[in-house]
């Protein structure tokens, strides 16, 4: 266990040993060529029970969005999310678990450059929430280059609903779709790849963290997109 400043984040701690498990022989290489990189169980139960409840001193603060995002070819938008000026507000224990060294280097290890705190209080780190029969996150490019997204909640239906769908960036018609478990994350180059989650079912729930990183002395150029969804 971690030892933080803040007793709030006493509970949170991560399984590091997820940035090994991701079975390739050169994951540098290969976030280079395709763009994503699972981390299987990064979030150990403990910690996915305090984030939970965190994440339930944020939920008053959340914005119901239903809306097409004109900027990224018209995509839809059906979810609930919490921007990043909001989770300062009510969560020091997710900001902390954002700022925290060892997993800003278990990324940059695993993207092979050096990652910093995104610029843009609003996006560096939101919550994501599918809830209602058919809410999705459209098809979209991110402003920052490199997304960690951590599963708090995750449906489990057998017919398979809210996968993560992206385009890898040297063969952009060839979309594939990951699913993820509770616990489990995933490291996306999300400036470069469009990427969205399919529609979920009714009566499914899927609840993510994003954590949003720049790479060290490289400019973020912003589109609308962050203050149309959290604001
Ligand atoms: O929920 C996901 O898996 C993707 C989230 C995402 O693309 C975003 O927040 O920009
Ligand atoms: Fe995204």
């Amino acid at each position: 266990m971690q030892t933080r400043e803040n007793p709030k984040t006493e509970g949170i701690d991560l399984d590091h040993g997820a940035f090994g498990r991701h079975g390739l022989s050169d994951v540098v290489t290969h976030f280079d060529r395709c763009g994503y990189v699972p981390l299987p169980g990064l979030l150990p139960e403990e910690t996915v029970a305090v984030l939970r409840e965190e994440i339930a001193a944020v939920l008053p603060l959340s914005n119901r969005k239903d809306f097409v995002m004109e900027c990224m070819d018209n995509t839809p938008r059906h979810m609930t999310t919490v921007s990043g000026l909001a989770i300062a507000e009510r969560s020091p224990a997710i900001v902390d678990l954002y700022h925290d060294p060892q997993l800003i280097a278990g990324i940059s290890s695993v993207v092979g450059r050096s990652l910093e705190a995104a610029g843009d209080p609003v996006e560096r780190h939101v919550l994501n929430m599918l809830h209602e029969a058919g809410d999705t996150h459209g098809f979209h490019t991110d402003d920052y280059p490199v997304a960690l997204v951590m599963f708090i909640e995750s449906p489990d239906c057998p017919d398979g609903c809210g996968r993560l769908e992206f385009c890898p960036v040297e063969n952009a018609h060839d979309a594939q779709t990951r699913s993820h478990a509770v616990g489990d994350a995933y490291v996306l180059r999300s400036d470069r790849l469009k990427h969205r989650v399919q529609p979920i079912h009714n009566g499914c729930r899927r609840t993510v963290l994003n954590f949003a990183y720049s790479v060290e002395g490289e400019p973020v150029e912003q589109t609308p997109s962050a203050s149309l969804l959290y604001t």
